[in-house]
């Protein structure tokens, strides 16, 4: 308050009562008084700068991290104007200072940051800072007014200085107030960086500069002018594109902007991003609704139209046409609604409509002018589309059948008699010879064998969907028991040890690629956590005197003579495969728990795997005719 001021009238009370409420309960304000919380003061500012550039004002901010966690942020906007407000009877600076809401209340026009999830004003960091200083560079002149303690001015706004004509802006300091924010008053560097690249990407063109001052002096500045499209190409970095290009779309109706930039990569995962006045809406919201049933149905209708699908073909779904689809959505909304658990969720209604027909108009013309890449596309989501009607299919297949119908399985399976699932072991078995020497091998109590027939899995012609169709693989998903697709329950996996054991030729190198791939695809969470194994039966056998040594290849053989003293007298011996070891020789090198060597099937080796297998599916013939050396290179990799 001005020193001199003798009486307080009503607004004076108002302000007062305002901040006082801020400072009780700030939580309320800003969410939290921890990290976040102390983060949030930060973006209460930066919003107001980036406001004054969406209203085309300001195209330069700059934010810093001063010595003793002081906060500046500086823009090139119009500076905040320094008359008198009519309904506070005090500057417009001070007001907007010193009122809670007044950035709300008093804005007018254009989009406001502010205005949207948090945004409640500059006021709100004031009332939380044990100081706070503004300058106002306008008309020639240098206004400035600092704020003590919880957002007491200790002078009205003053003309501090004058600087050229040509300079405008506001620039607002601030310390936040160790005894709200007991926890920290640090902040940290890659929040502030990560998020005001984030601003970079939102509003194209728009230069963004942060500076730590904290230690050595560290900057960096974020100016995209290809904005969301640039932040798509981020997203995909290191993914293997089937477009070059991000596509760009962007269309405006009744003051409400709509902009999407997406990419597909060969990946499975969906990625789609949407943003309301630079508030991600994690909720998603009508935006998002909009966007996504449009592109569900501009890439049925091309399909169709171009005859990808035929007549009677079933339609993608909203999944199919999202797999592998990195995608940015932004809008800007004059007036928007924030619903939901966590108020992230846009609720405006007309923006479903207004989205749909920007993707539809836009998307459509791309696919049109860009046939190669609209094939490329168009082919990802019927890849997609065949892998989850394989899927589907397998599902009703084993509901059909029944939880676990062992009935089916005898004869198949040979189960372990532990109902244990963390003690439990189930060997697929390539072949019925290695199936029956595995089963008198076995450790009764844990250990359980599926053989698997080879001849079956010719998965040289073998689609996903008729590996379904396949009576072994059929067993192989009620035997591991949690189901498939929407069913898949892993508190119901009856073995928590899932054993691949294939010869290691070619032939077991198919059926090896084939089931990880397919474990891959269809109970992904079993390689997450560590269930599927590999078991490595040896190669050779060295006797040396009384210690017997199983060798897995070549290195390892070499390796292991090179340790034994020189004319030592050796017995070297190389197994066959798997059908010819017999039960004692196969339980003691690769089942036997004391002696075995198992490699854990990890993602990368389950999507290596499902590349392979991809080749296969696909309609070219000569990379189907690479694949043996493709394998059996991947087979050897496997190894190491
Ligand atoms: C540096 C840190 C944060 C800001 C402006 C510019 C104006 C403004 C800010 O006006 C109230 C609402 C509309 C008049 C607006 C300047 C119009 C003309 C502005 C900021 C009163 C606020 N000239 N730049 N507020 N207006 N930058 N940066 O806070 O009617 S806040």
């Amino acid at each position: 308050m001005n020193e001199n001021k003798t009486h307080y009238d009503s607004s004076d009370i108002q302000v007062l009562e305002g901040l006082e409420a801020v400072k009780k309960r700030p939580g309320m304000y800003i969410g939290s008084t921890g990290s976040r919380g102390l983060h949030h003061l930060v973006w209460e500012i930066v919003d107001n700068a980036v406001d004054e550039a969406l209203a085309g004002y300001c195209d330069d901010i700059e934010i810093i991290i001063e010595k003793d966690n002081v906060i500046t942020v500086n823009d090139d906007g119009r500076g905040i104007p320094t008359g008198i407000h009519k309904k506070t009877g005090k500057s417009t600076v001070e007001t907007i200072f010193t009122v809670l809401h007044a950035g709300g209340k008093f804005g007018g026009g254009g989009y406001k940051v502010s205005g949207g999830l948090h945004g409640v004003g500059a006021s709100v960091v004031n009332a939380l800072s044990k100081f706070l200083e503004v300058k106002i560079y306008k008309e020639g002149k240098v206004y400035y007014q600092r704020f003590e303690n919880g957002g007491k001015p200790t002078d009205e706004l003053k003309v501090i200085g004058e600087c050229s004509l040509d300079r405008t802006g506001t620039s607002v300091s601030f310390k936040a107030d160790p005894e709200i924010f007991t926890e920290t008053i640090e902040y940290d560097y890659d929040i502030l960086m990560t998020r005001i690249r984030e601003l970079a990407f939102l509003n194209k063109g728009i230069r963004f500069l942060i500076r730590d001052e904290r230690v050595e002096d560290k900057v960096e500045t974020f100016l995209y002018l290809g904005g969301i499209s640039e932040y798509v190409t981020m997203l995909n970095k290191n993914k293997t594109l089937i477009h070059e290009k991000p596509i760009y779309l962007e269309g405006k109706e009744d003051n409400i902007s709509v902009e999407i930039a997406l990419q597909y990569n060969d990946g499975y995962i969906a990625n789609t991003y949407s943003f309301v006045n630079n508030i991600n809406t994690y909720e998603g919201g009508t935006h998002d609704e909009g966007v996504k049933r449009a592109l569900t149905r501009v890439i049925n209708s091309y399909a169709r139209k171009n005859k990808f699908l035929k007549d009677n073909d079933e339609a993608l779904s909203g999944e199919d046409v999202r797999e592998g689809l990195t995608m940015i959505i932004s809008v800007k909304h004059p007036n928007p609604q924030f619903e939901g658990q966590t108020k992230t969720k846009f609720g405006n209604v007309e923006v479903r409509k207004i989205a749909d027909n920007v993707f539809a108009e836009g998307f459509e013309r791309f696919l049109l002018e860009n046939p190669d890449e609209a094939k490329k596309i168009i082919e990802k989501t019927l890849t997609a589309a065949r892998a989850r009607m394989a899927a589907k299919k397998a599902r009703e297949l084993t509901r059909r059948k029944g939880a676990l119908e062992i009935n089916g399985l005898i004869g198949k399976l040979t189960d372990c008699s532990s109902k244990d699932a963390t003690i439990s072991e189930m060997f697929i078995v390539e072949g019925d010879s290695a199936g029956g020497s595995a089963k008198a091998g076995r450790d009764t109590k844990t250990q359980a064998i599926l053989p698997l027939r080879g001849k079956i899995l010719n998965v040289e012609k073998a689609r996903i969907d008729r590996v379904f169709a396949n009576e072994e693989i059929r067993s192989l998903i009620t035997a591991i028991g949690t189901g498939v697709g929407e069913e898949f329950d892993i508190e119901k996996l009856r073995y928590h040890k899932i054993i691949i054991m294939t010869d290691a030729d070619v032939d077991g190198a198919h059926i090896r690629t084939l089931l990880l791939t397919f474990f891959y695809r269809f109970f992904r969470p079993l390689i997450e956590n560590g269930h599927i194994y590999i078991a490595q039966p040896p190669l050779y056998k060295v006797v040396h005197g009384k210690t017997k040594k199983n060798i897995l290849n070549d290195r390892d053989l070499e390796e292991y003579l090179a340790t034994l003293p020189e004319n030592a007298k050796k017995e070297i011996s190389r197994y066959k495969g798997l059908g010819e070891m017999d039960a004692i020789e196969l339980c003691e090198t690769t089942m036997n728990i004391e002696n075995r060597i198992l490699l854990r099937v990890n993602i990368e080796d389950a999507i290596k795997a499902d590349e392979v297998f991809n080749v296969l599916m696909g309609e070219e013939v000569e990379p189907r005719r690479n694949f043996i050396e493709t394998n059996a290179l991947y087979v050897k990799n496997l190894d190491v």
